[in-house]
């Protein structure tokens, strides 16, 4: 073990009294640093383990006229080649809707789409196997962007809508109108771990499933179904993923399923890792949007009517699209209050993977979208844009009414904006901006101030629940089991740090064991950002239950009626591994000694916990009601400096400012918020997914999709909390970190805005997202030439 492993082994060993508030180095940091962390590809062999691979559509949209199937089944090393007719009657699953196809059957519906499963002995023969498969089949013209499937009317689902007031006459009888249309661009997830998942047979036909998953209950619900099994034959365990982002929200279940069926096929233990280009080509991505605008405005910037018509390019199947649109309609208001407005949502289906769900889900679309438009209604006003935010900002006591109805209590909007404005200097480097653009000759200036209100729940109500199994030992040490997956997102670490002050015992007596089916049946995708609020509250529900009991019993052996002390379980003290009677200091026993011997008096040391989120409901077919429970809130201030020559971008300065409530573990949360910022800004302004005319990927691998490297980090990037104890609703105080700070990247996009605004001419180039440096200088010719 090497100095630095030492050094957070000894910051985790001097942790004694609470854990929760304390920035406890991430539970697999060490092993994350030295290997020791297992992944799935890292699991050991089993003896009889077969390499499994698929041959997929060569076309992305067409008619499968035969396949052959002999070569392959010929290779030497080759077990078995299994295409949909091997899968029985159920080769159509889905999250939402039941329209996917497991393996492709008839119709090809995009490039790469799972035709054709081998499993062999060696590598080389899967290689070999896959090699020698033919596909004859006939093309026909894909559907390839939004606009197309607009044409052809090629839709999934129906169209949705949410309204307030009458923003139709609203805008008619505004001063000031402007609209357009804004293209925003999709998103790869880029995890580094590739879909992946091992299975082997059990007994009594089951099976035992290792899926780099984010939904652990997902994966065995389909491959029960799929399968044709029940949901107690299959067993799903996730001990961690190398990243999701959503990406492994829904989208793990084809490889899952294809190692399944091999196992059920072969008898035989069956794995599938795709590498990074298959993973990237095959699998769903952010969806791209299109968004028609309109919008009524004062001539001193108030928004007086808005209207939004969304479209998703969805992919070839529903995924979960059409959960993903609700919340683009659900954050198209982002921070500001609309008394008028109307936000249409229409998924598009098209013939690329099917999209799916990413960090943020929908709102960064949403958002992206009406901070354009309030760029736009800035240049064309001529007056600062963080004028015109703070000025449709909802209110505290007035205008604090969404457009779904929910009522915005716990706003911080205005007061943290205020304050990024003076920590970030603001006004005095705005104030700049038209000297330095009109003396510097090479680059173009800009800064923006971008805020944010990313509703916490799912919008879904049923996923709104979790249960933990807790156990604690006759030696005082606990272990916890939830349906909440670890991604590298911290998730473990909070749950140790929120059991360890439950009990009163230091952060080294709790471990989180892998996510299992096993232990926790009928689990929410972690996602949506509630992994902990969920997961969390059910593993303190469990612990209290189990504490509730222990209490009891110490109270007994507490109690000391010569001196007047009846048994209380009131005045029983948790605290430094020691349990006492506050009334009687110095009087405790060691928390251990406490559980061994409740175990001699057969006192029940495990507990499942549970937790529903109250409160939440939203009725889809009105588009009223709370779908949240609370919003986790925040701003960014970003300065970008462009290339006049070339359209080159670089973000010299970001501010960040967060209101995360109280942060259960400060350094985690601070890795999510600059980590999701990041993430939000290279999608704005440098990750960009390239299609050929027949729908293959051209943007396939890391040469030539450009992630933000570390030179891409701001120069100097400050991210603060803003101070809040105020979330009552919430474990802890704490309030979701996850997503939010990626939709903050967007202030990076507006910064750009908002420099092309100081080029001379009044044209507006409508900058698309991402604003690549080839988007940027499309921007600039275009200004030049007039
Ligand atoms: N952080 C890391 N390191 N890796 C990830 O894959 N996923 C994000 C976010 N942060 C992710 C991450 C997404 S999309 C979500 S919804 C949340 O983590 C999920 O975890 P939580 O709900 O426990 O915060
Ligand atoms: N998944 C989901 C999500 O099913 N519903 C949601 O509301 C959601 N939000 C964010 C991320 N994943
Ligand atoms: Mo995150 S998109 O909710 O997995």
């Amino acid at each position: 073990m090497n100095e630095h492993s030492q050094n957070l082994l000894e910051r985790v060993k001097v942790l004694d009294g609470k854990s929760v508030g304390k920035s406890i180095p991430h539970d697999s940091a060490i092993g994350h640093v030295t290997g020791s962390a297992p992944y799935i590809d890292d699991l050991p062999r089993r003896v009889d383990e077969l390499f499994v691979g698929f041959a997929g559509s060569p076309f992305a949209a067409g008619k499968i006229v035969s396949v052959e199937l002999d070569d392959a089944q010929k290779v030497e090393g080759v077990v078995c080649v299994l295409t949909h007719n091997d899968v029985g009657p159920h080769n159509i699953f889905g999250p939402l809707f039941c329209d996917e196809p497991f393996l492709a059957d008839g119709e090809l519906l995009y490039i790469g789409q799972p035709l054709v499963i081998v499993a062999a002995e060696t590598q080389a023969a899967l290689a070999e196997g896959i090699n020698r498969i033919v596909i004859n089949a006939t093309a026909s013209e894909p559907v390839l962007s939004v606009d197309e499937a607009i044409k052809q009317k090629k839709f999934i689902g129906p169209r949705r809508q949410i309204k307030c007031g009458d923003p139709e006459t609203a805008i008619n009888n505004a001063p000031e109108k402007l609209s357009g249309t804004f293209y925003i661009g999709g998103q790869e997830q880029f995890y580094l771990e590739s879909q992946a998942a091992i299975a082997f047979p059990g007994e009594q036909d089951q099976l035992i499933v290792h899926s780099s998953t984010q939904n652990t209950t997902e994966i065995q619900t389909m491959v029960a179904e799929v399968l044709g099994l029940s949901m107690h034959q299959v067993v799903c365990i996730c001990k961690r993923m190398g990243g999701a982002f959503g990406g492994k929200e829904t989208q793990a279940v084809i490889p899952a399923l294809m190692v399944s069926l091999v196992a059920q096929r072969t008898g035989r233990a069956a794995r599938i890792v795709y590498d990074k280009d298959t993973d990237m080509c095959v699998t769903g991505k952010r969806h791209a949007y299109v968004c028609n605008w309109e919008v009524g405005f004062k001539p001193d910037g108030q928004i007086v009517g808005l209207k939004c018509d969304f479209y998703s390019d969805g992919g070839a199947a529903a995924d979960l699209s059409t959960s993903v649109m609700e919340r683009t309609l659900l954050h198209a208001d982002n921070s500001y209050f609309f008394e008028h407005a109307q936000f249409n949502g229409q998924v598009c289906k098209t013939n690329v993977p099917p999209n799916t769900a990413f960090r943020g889900f929908g709102g960064p679309q949403a958002v992206a979208a009406t901070e354009n438009i309030i760029e736009r209604i800035a240049e064309y006003l001529k007056i600062d844009a963080f004028d015109l935010r703070l000025k449709n900002t909802y209110g505290q006591t007035d205008r604090n009414v969404t457009p779904y109805g929910q009522l915005f209590s716990g706003n911080h909007m205005s007061e943290i904006m205020e304050t990024l404005a003076e920590s970030s200097n603001y006004r005095h480097r705005v104030a700049k901006l038209p000297g330095r653009n009109s003396t510097d000759r090479m680059n173009l200036h800009g800064i923006s101030m971008t805020p944010v209100k990313f509703g916490i729940s799912f919008t879904t109500k049923f996923l709104n629940q979790a249960n933990a199994l807790v156990n604690v030992y006759t030696d005082g040490t606990i272990q916890v089991s939830t349906g909440g997956t670890e991604m590298g997102q911290g998730l473990n670490t909070k749950i140790r740090q929120l059991v360890a002050d439950e009990f009163g015992v230091g952060y080294s007596s709790v471990i989180v064991m892998p996510t299992s089916t096993e232990k926790n049946n009928n689990t929410s995708p972690t996602a949506a950002s509630a992994g902990t609020d969920l997961n969390g509250a059910a593993a303190v529900n469990g612990s209290q239950i189990i504490k509730k009991r222990l209490a009891d019993f110490a109270a007994e052996i507490f109690a000391s009626p010569e001196k007047g002390l009846i048994p209380s379980p009131d005045h029983i003290e948790f605290a430094g591994g020691i349990v006492s009677d506050v009334r009687q200091p110095g009087s405790g026993i060691p928390f251990s000694e406490l559980c061994n011997r409740a175990r001699l008096e057969r006192i029940d040391l495990g507990a499942r916990g549970f937790y529903k989120t109250p409160g939440v409901d939203f009725n889809r077919e009105t588009g009223k009601g709370n779908p949240f429970l609370y919003y986790t809130q925040g701003a960014a201030v970003a300065e970008v400096s462009i290339d006049r020559f070339t359209g080159e971008l670089t973000v010299p300065r970001v501010d960040l400012l967060m209101d995360i409530g109280k942060s259960i573990n400060p350094k985690v949360d601070m890795g999510q918020i600059t980590g999701g910022f990041i993430q939000g800004m290279g999608w704005v302004t440098a990750e960009c997914l390239v299609y050929d005319e027949k729908g293959n990927l051209l943007s396939h691998s890391p040469t030539t999709y450009k992630i933000p490297a570390i030179t891409d980090v701001p120069p100097e990037f400050n991210c603060a909390f803003f101070p809040n104890d105020d979330n009552l609703h919430c474990v802890r105080r704490s309030k979701a970190v996850g997503e939010p700070p990626l939709l903050l990247g967007v202030a990076a996009w507006a910064a750009v805005k908002n420099a092309l605004s100081f080029l001379p001419s009044d044209h507006d180039p409508n900058l698309s997202l991402p604003a690549t440096g080839e988007e940027i200088l499309r921007c600039l010719t275009e200004q030049a030439n007039g």
